[in-house]
């Protein structure tokens, strides 16, 4: 054993050099060449290295052509991101640092950062991406009309290799574990990376998708159009769960708590699923046959959720964003064009239908402070509770420190905590998509932003009794959908801010 031991310990260290070397840590260096980046183009276009020693790509004939350079991304791996762009040709231009991933063949897209680029400033755009499971992975910068020529220069990529949050801190859900459950949205990519993942439960305690559950990541349209033409049954409904799955097997290992985002929405809904044979150049189909795809819809997706993830999904937002943006009337939509007034308590009504004993059913809407807006909220739950179908109302609280009237967010949070069940029970809230923007990330702004968040909990606190769950709409400001106006508890090294402090402490 004792001669074996050195030998074991130098390859251990080998092994470490190995994997460490592997860490991308690359900046561009347009010195000596083009450095591996080319002209993603069906041809014409072309790169070349100029005097301020950037990339400039001529010879645009589409707006996809533009430079490109091939990474090898580790998946689940989480990269910092950042370059430089110039164009000279009109007053200003957006530009987009994007990358093309391949997995079986297919190509598919993802935008990561956005900036706008004055004539002749060189200008930055910086983001952190997360890998998924891909074959190949290019990065590219993008912009401008299809025959604008640019440069970019300074392109870093680097991967995360520090620790997730901070030696010792609180953690958020057992410092509100006797008020409520406290929760997190994640982005796909994200539940890939199992360091992340495992800091992440040690501060939530419920986890929700912030896309992949969602009409058109789970209805399958190809074969739904399928079923349709092969049986002449307009009711046909064909769903898929390949992108839901990765976050459900990783909740159930960990004994960790789902919300369901979201059964029935207007929006990130194909319009083919309203139409005659799923295609959308044909009519809408009649309100008899939508309410039975909806009722499919929603029995498939909570069968299978319960047949192989029992006890996972606590809860479900079951309709999103019904109430229209002015006026006191549901928001149009192919919903109330094709099934009617109705469609928010027939959705309800099938949920209740197929949910799990126990599975809390929520209605969630935004801007609910907001005089109107609060008014046709408060319509529709009390609609849903003298159908005897509804549990909750989702706030989903997405703020902005200085903008958003903290006085009218208690009040709507007073009316609409007054409900009471059909059972004689107080209705339960969820504070369901919480993040509060700030204009820049300044340790002013941030002061200002953790008064807001403190000022928001201490209403909370007052609600506890009826408040199931408070999550954030995401853990990192730079993997937010609102990544510009740094509006979480983390930033994007994954450290915590002061908002994170003002609440714990
Ligand atoms: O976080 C989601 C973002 O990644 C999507 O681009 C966006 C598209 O609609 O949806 C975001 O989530 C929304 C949620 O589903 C409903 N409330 C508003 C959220 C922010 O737009």
């Amino acid at each position: 054993m004792k001669k074996i031991l050195p030998l074991l310990l130098m390859l251990l260290c080998l092994t470490i050099a190995l994997a460490e070397d592997t860490a991308i840590d690359y900046t561009s260096d347009f010195s000596e060449g083009t450095d591996g980046w080319y002209a993603r183009s069906a041809g014409g276009a072309e790169v070349s290295v100029t005097a301020e020693k950037g990339l400039l790509i001529t010879g645009r004939t589409a707006t996809w052509n533009s430079p490109g350079r091939d990474f090898d991304l580790v998946c689940g791996k989480t990269y910092a991101l950042s370059v430089l762009v110039k164009q000279d040709e009109t007053a200003s231009t957006g530009f987009i640092l994007s990358i093309a991933h391949t997995a079986n063949g297919t190509e598919s897209y993802e935008n990561l950062a956005k900036c706008t680029a004055k004539q002749g400033e060189w200008t930055l755009m910086q983001c952190t991406y997360v890998a998924g499971q891909y074959d190949r992975n290019v990065l590219y910068v993008e912009g401008g009309a299809a025959d604008t020529s640019y440069q970019i220069k300074d392109f870093c990529i680097y991967e995360q290799t520090q620790a997730y949050g901070k030696p010792g801190i609180p953690s958020l859900k057992e410092v509100y574990a006797d008020k409520f459950d406290f929760g997190t949205a994640v982005v796909a990519n994200e539940v890939l990376d199992s360091d992340r993942m495992d800091f992440y439960k040690s501060q939530f305690g419920i986890f929700t998708y912030g896309n992949e559950m969602k009409p058109d990541a789970l209805l399958d349209v190809g074969a739904s159009m399928k079923a349709v033409r092969a049986t002449g049954d307009e009711t046909q409904v064909c769903v898929k769960f390949d992108r839901c799955k990765p976050l459900l097997d990783w909740a159930q290992k960990n004994g960790v708590k789902v919300h369901g985002h979201t059964l029935v929405w207007h929006s990130q809904t194909p319009s083919a699923f309203f139409r005659e044979g799923y295609s959308s150049k044909n009519p809408l189909v009649s309100r008899e046959v939508m309410l039975a795809r909806m009722e499919s819809y929603i029995r498939q997706v909570l069968e299978w959720t319960n047949e192989n993830y029992p006890g996972v999904i606590v809860s479900w937002d079951v309709v999103n964003e019904a109430a229209a943006d002015s006026g006191r009337k549901l928001r149009d939509s192919l919903w109330t064009q094709v099934v009617g007034q109705d469609f928010v308590n027939r959705a309800f009504e099938y949920a209740r239908k197929y949910a799990a004993e126990g599975t809390k059913l929520y209605y969630n809407d935004y801007n609910s402070e907001i005089s109107m807006k609060a008014l046709v909220t408060r319509d529709i739950v009390d609609s849903l509770i003298a159908d005897g179908t509804i549990d909750g109302y989702g706030f989903q609280s997405h703020y902005t420190a200085g903008q958003t009237n903290l006085f009218y967010v208690q009040v709507a949070m007073k009316e609409m905590a007054k409900r009471t069940l059909q059972d004689g029970t107080p209705i339960r809230l969820r504070i369901s998509e919480l993040d509060v923007g700030i204009p820049s990330n300044t340790q002013d702004n941030w002061q200002t932003q953790a008064r807001f968040y403190n000022e928001l909990f201490q209403l909370y606190g007052q609600y506890a009794d009826q408040i199931e769950a408070v999550h954030t709409w995401g853990t990192v400001d730079s993997l937010s959908w609102r990544a510009d106006s740094y509006p979480l508890l983390f930033d994007s090294m994954c450290q915590p801010k002061p908002a994170f402090f003002a609440i714990v402490d």
